[in-house]
């Protein structure tokens, strides 16, 4: 799908569609007395869940909120007069979620609709699905879920709410075409956000950790390609004093991205630029500058060095709660951090601490992983089945970083099964625009599972019995890419 410019027609007939079922839904919401909130537990919908609960906060509405799995959808039973998802609901039959004609169903989602516009729920309840795939958008990078939850409560007036919309996508990793720049609907809310002085945004060079990660920390964090600092601190820090770049500063406090001029910015992205160039193998050095440089989001108002600056790093720091199940902590993370500050700290550190114990035991050959053809994988064995996916994505460079790398745990479900998550260099992606998430949903389906997710980030779920037929079959696909 090309990327629509916000003046063309297509774009505009989309958001007018979309901007006349808000205006529905909002009077549906002003007539209510009680409403239940169902959204996702990843980053994206815990900042949803932060945005529709803030409107109901100020509209004085009395509401539940209830943070889900994907496939606890369709069990759900709402007695209240609107059960509102957030991130989630398209993809999942509702027709039970209500029982009679007075209830209705709101539904933002940006994920692919199972359900032709105009579907009628048979009780008769009310149905206003709000969704930019049923009007020719792209909602793996158009909007999120969080981003949609903001345009409904700017249909209230509630501007102020935009940051959050641009949380949200960032979360949601929206910002992968493009050149690294949200576009579409998400540009319509950065513009939102930007305009009352919300957010900041720039070109500029990309590294994560650009806030609280020493440069010479989120050098060694590099790995969509192997280079010679990649997992190795100590030749971050030789490198940099190679480059001029001090590592600290007068004060012998360490510098980070954010902290460097724009000069000393390009020395290292030239230096990055000729090392990568010379690494990789032909066919990817035209998409050497896209892993260097794109749009950095930053809240303004935030101080400078920590978590909550960085669009990338507060999201992270969101996704870490939704890992550990305190979902309300995300959210108030979101809604009102300074009443939660000690607890988020300790959830943030523990979090990186468990992590950071993990790699080490691959380091230390306690684990390893096993090199195929096509593919890298490891069996993920005790390993936290809600970090793996993280590790995966850390282990990438340290082994070939040309290969997808997938990892598998043991879950103790009612069917015995894996999750599966898969991670790999944006380099693979950028070339012929491979899309994982879908090769692996197809190999699941082929497997008796079930999968999918981003380009370079997704993950499955896999019979147990099956998981070596998996694994092998996934190897053989992505040969013949
Ligand atoms: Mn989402």
């Amino acid at each position: 799908m090309n990327i629509l410019s916000n003046d063309s027609t297509e774009y505009i007939n989309a958001t007018s569609q979309m901007n006349m079922l808000f205006k529905k839904a909002k009077d549906k919401l002003l007539d209510a007395e009680n409403v239940t909130v169902y959204t996702h537990t990843d980053c994206d919908g815990i900042t949803a869940g932060s945005i529709l609960t803030t409107v109901l906060d100020r509209l004085e509405i009395d509401y539940d909120i209830e943070f889900r799995e994907i496939n606890t959808v369709e069990s759900i039973r709402c007695d209240s007069e609107i059960a509102l998802f957030s991130d989630l609901g398209s993809g999942q039959d509702i027709s039970n979620v209500v029982s009679n004609s007075n209830q209705t169903v709101i539904i933002l989602d940006h994920h692919p609709s199972i359900r032709k516009v105009g579907y009628q729920l048979d009780c008769g309840a009310t149905l206003i699905e709000i969704n930019p795939c049923n009007y020719g958008l792209d909602g793996s990078y158009t909007v999120s879920g969080g981003g949609l939850s903001y345009l409904f409560a700017r249909e209230f007036g509630y501007n102020d709410l935009s940051w959050m919309g641009i949380l949200s996508a960032i979360g949601d990793v929206q910002n992968t075409r493009n050149n690294g720049k949200l576009c579409e609907v998400n540009r319509e809310i950065l513009s939102d956000a930007a305009s009352i002085g919300a957010v900041d945004y720039d070109n500029d060079l990309i590294l994560y950790g650009r806030q609280t990660r020493p440069l010479f920390v989120a050098l060694s964090y590099f790995n969509d390609v192997k280079l010679p600092f990649t997992g190795d601190k100590n030749e971050a820090i030789y490198f940099l004093n190679d480059l001029g770049i001090p590592v600290q500063d007068d004060f012998g406090c360490n510098r980070n991205l954010c902290d460097l001029t724009f000069d000393e910015k390009g020395v290292l992205f030239r230096k990055l630029t000729s090392m990568l160039s010379r690494t990789v193998p032909s066919k990817y050095t035209v998409h050497v500058p896209k892993l260097l440089m794109g749009e950095y989001y930053e809240f303004p108002n935030e101080p400078f060095h920590t978590t909550f600056r960085d669009a990338s790093e507060y999201s992270s720091a969101v996704n870490a709660c939704g890992r550990n199940k305190k979902y309300h902590l995300g959210m108030m993370a979101i809604k009102d951090r300074i009443s939660v500050m000690g607890e988020l700290d300790d959830v943030t550190k523990a979090h990186k601490r468990y992590i950071a114990q993990t790699m080490g035991s691959f380091n230390s050959g306690a684990r390893d992983v096993e090199i195929l053809d096509n593919i890298q994988f490891f069996d993920g064995g005790d390993i936290r089945a809600n970090v793996v996916g993280t590790i995966c994505g850390m282990l990438i460079g340290q082994y070939d970083w040309q290969k997808p790398m997938v990892a598998y745990t043991h879950t103790d479900d009612e069917n015995p099964s894996y999750k599966v998550s898969l991670r790999c260099s944006k380099l693979l992606s950028y070339v012929d625009n491979t899309h994982y998430g879908n090769i692996v949903s197809k190999v699941a389906q082929k497997c008796g599972g079930s999968g999918g997710g981003h380009s370079v980030a997704c993950g499955a779920y896999i019979p147990e019995d099956n998981i070596e037929k998996f694994i092998s079959l996934l190897n053989d696909t992505v040969k013949v890419i």
